[in-house]
């Protein structure tokens, strides 16, 4: 394989959707992974998918596992002062969200793909990108013998630490970058969840309870930044979970066997503008959000909607007035959601360095988002993804 009409470089989220998305258009594409097929498969993260997520599975016809397994999600729980605002967003919003991992999508999409015939090549990593102006190539190494793959048009969907965005000249993109302090330490557990998703600040810090499946629950608790798995001792994270739930007695969270943990460290990131020449840059390689609020995969395959429609007009038209117009209308949505898990994040979590004052101001807050149905709507509509993701996103067509 040395030539395509889209060369794809990573098969996360991004990657796999911009290549069946193009697929359906009758655009060639070859997917290079870097890793192996096994450790793609394996990677646990995002875990909410919104409607127009749910519609880009339907636009393909990849949802037949998604509609069978994944959990239609109605509500949205925030706990303070041990109390529960419950938000019902269909109620609010006349959308529901699915509770389907992100390596379940993974897993269809690259199924689907490697059935279909067409090239997707793990163990496959990019090192270069030439000629981006002109007529561009990807320069990888497989097994050891680098290889050469000619293209129309590069797709960087590497990922935060891929070479896409670092093929860009510095003095032609800005870097917007915001550390939050603290991390999230996230766990897969074998018991059953509790029935809605719910976000809780507490006293001793935030806490989140999402799941899987009706067996499989994910939790969350805000830790330090150079905090550790190994100082999280199974026993230490019920015991912590409970209190920052207000399940003092804890009989609500149910305990089961932790086989999954790990830290993430909340940051916000975004890469203007997301192309340069005949690059694109889509999901992660470009943004990072922090997760409260589940935005980042919905992002990434926002974007390789945006880019599949940009491309499938020049090529069925010529003209390159959609592919000009990609960063923008890519950013445009970022940094709605950038602006909405930079809120939430701040509803929610201890703040290191927060003064009383500032305390206050937040529990206010959420005592004004339990008593105000139009807050809660605020809340809800972008949890869902209205006026973040495009309205034509949510239907079926491409
Ligand atoms: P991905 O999924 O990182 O995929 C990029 C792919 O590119 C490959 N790659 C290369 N391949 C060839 N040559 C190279 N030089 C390459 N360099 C990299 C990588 O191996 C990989 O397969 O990016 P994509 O497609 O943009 O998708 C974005 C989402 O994965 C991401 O936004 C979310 O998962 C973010 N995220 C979460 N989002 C949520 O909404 N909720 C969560 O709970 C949540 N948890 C997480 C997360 C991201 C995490 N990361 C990136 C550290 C937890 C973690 C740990
Ligand atoms: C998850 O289920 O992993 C999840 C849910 C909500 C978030 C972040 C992650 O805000």
């Amino acid at each position: 394989m040395t030539r395509t009409q889209v060369g794809i470089i990573g098969a996360g989220p991004a990657g796999l959707f911009l290549a069946h998305l193009l697929a359906k258009q009758g655009i060639d594409s070859v997917i290079l992974e870097g890793r192996s097929q096994d450790y793609v498969l394996g990677r646990v993260r995002a875990g909410v998918l919104e409607p127009s997520t749910v519609a880009s599975m339907a636009l393909l016809g990849l949802d037949g596992r998604l509609k069978r397994e994944g959990i239609v999600d109605d509500g949205l729980d925030f706990r303070f002062r041990g109390r529960t605002v419950h938000m019902n967003l269909p109620e609010l919003t006349g959308h529901r969200v699915v509770i389907y991992g992100q390596q379940e999508v993974v897993k269809d999409l690259i199924a689907a793909r490697i059935d279909s015939g067409a090239p997707l090549i793990f163990g496959a990593e990019a090192v270069a990108i030439e000629d981006i102006a002109g007529r561009p190539a990807i320069i990888y190494v497989q097994d050891g013998v680098q290889k050469r793959l000619e293209c129309d048009f590069v797709a960087a969907c590497d990922g935060y630490h891929g070479i896409g965005r670092a093929s860009i000249p510095a003095d032609r993109i800005t870097l917007h970058e915001r550390q939050y302090g603290f991390a999230w330490l996230g766990v897969l557990s074998r018991s059953p969840p509790l029935p809605d998703m719910t976000y809780s600040n507490s006293d001793r810090g935030f806490a989140l309870c999402s799941r899987r499946s009706w067996e499989v629950s994910r939790l969350y608790l805000q830790v330090g930044p150079e905090e550790t798995p190994e100082e999280w001792p199974a026993a230490r994270f019920w015991d912590e979970l409970h209190h920052r739930m207000f399940d003092e007695d804890a009989r609500a969270i149910v305990e089961g066997e932790i086989f999954q943990t790990d830290v993430a460290q909340l940051r916000a990131f975004i890469a203007e503008p997301m192309q340069h020449g005949r690059l694109f840059l889509a999901g992660d390689a470009a943004h990072i959000v922090p997760p409260t609020g589940a935005k980042g995969l919905n992002l990434a395959v926002g974007d390789a909607r945006l880019l599949a429609r940009a491309l499938g007009h020049h090529y069925a038209t010529g003209s390159s007035a959609l592919l000009e117009g990609y960063s923008q209308a890519c950013l445009d949505r970022v940094w709605k959601a950038v602006r909405f898990s930079t809120a939430l994040t701040g509803l929610l979590h201890r703040m290191p360095g927060h003064t009383p004052f500032e305390r206050a101001l937040q529990l206010t807050e959420l005592e004004y988002t339990a008593a105000s149905p139009s807050a809660q709507k605020a809340i809800a509509e972008q949890y869902v993804g209205i006026g973040i993701q495009e309205p034509w996103m949510l239907t079926e067509a491409l």
